[in-house]
């Protein structure tokens, strides 16, 4: 019989297969050695067994970004959701050691974060802060039954004075502005003359423009004229 002590980590291998086998040593070699693993069975019987490993909450939860950051003007609307987190926790999925909750470490006037998908929102008029820069710290933590494991992060949260917002003067807001649309229409006109000498005036045309109504249209041609005689 052989023993020993081995390190296993679920997230490494979560499953194994074990073969155990039991050898009946004839009784002359067993009395001879008892520690002579070599001598032949003279029975033996074997199993398999399916050792899956428990997890235990070895893990951290890990932000899929570090020190992420946003801008704000200061006119933003209370309510806005300025940026999602995310973490995520390498322990066994869809249990307690792996599900991950954020919360804020401190608590704010300005924001709020959505325990469950990590939204970070904007409780409070930014108009009196105009312009700062801000640093929010936001804990994820998973919710193992024995021990809980929590990562912090920082959000740099920029503020910028609404005055400072880019602004369109021209043109006008709602203004109508003409544009030329053109098209690569093409058609062929053909007129043939009924006299003795046929006159054919083939006229190749392009639709370049028309109104946006499609009252007008403007082609550009090109004329070609010959005659056929008999
Ligand atoms: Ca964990
Ligand atoms: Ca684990």
């Amino acid at each position: 019989m052989t023993s020993g002590t081995v390190s296993i980590d679920r997230e490494i291998t979560s499953q194994y297969q074990l073969t155990v086998l039991a050898c009946q040593h004839h009784a002359s070699a067993a009395a001879a050695d008892d520690d002579d693993d070599d001598d032949e069975c003279a029975a033996n019987i074997t199993r398999s067994l399916s050792i899956k490993v428990l997890d235990v909450n070895d893990n951290w939860p890990v932000f899929t970004t570090r020190h992420p950051s946003v801008t704000l003007v200061s006119d933003a609307r209370r309510g806005s959701r300025i940026i999602q987190l995310s973490a995520t926790d390498s322990d066994a999925p869809a249990t307690l050691n792996s599900l991950v909750s954020y919360r804020l470490q401190s608590a704010s006037q300005l924001f709020s974060v959505d325990a469950l998908t990590g939204w970070v929102t904007l409780t409070e008029s930014l108009i009196d802060v105009e312009e700062a820069e801000l640093t929010l710290w936001v804990v994820a933590e998973d919710h193992g039954s024995l021990v809980q494991h929590a990562s912090t992060t920082d959000i740099h949260i920029k503020v910028l004075s609404h005055q400072r917002r880019p602004r369109i003067t021209e043109p006008p807001n709602n203004d109508t502005i003409l544009v030329t649309q053109v098209h690569t229409h093409r058609y062929t006109h053909t007129h043939t003359a009924d006299d003795a000498s046929h006159v054919t005036d083939c006229c190749v045309c392009e639709l370049v423009s028309r109104t946006t109504d499609s009252c007008l249209w403007w082609f550009s041609c090109v004329h070609v004229s010959h005659k056929i005689y008999k």
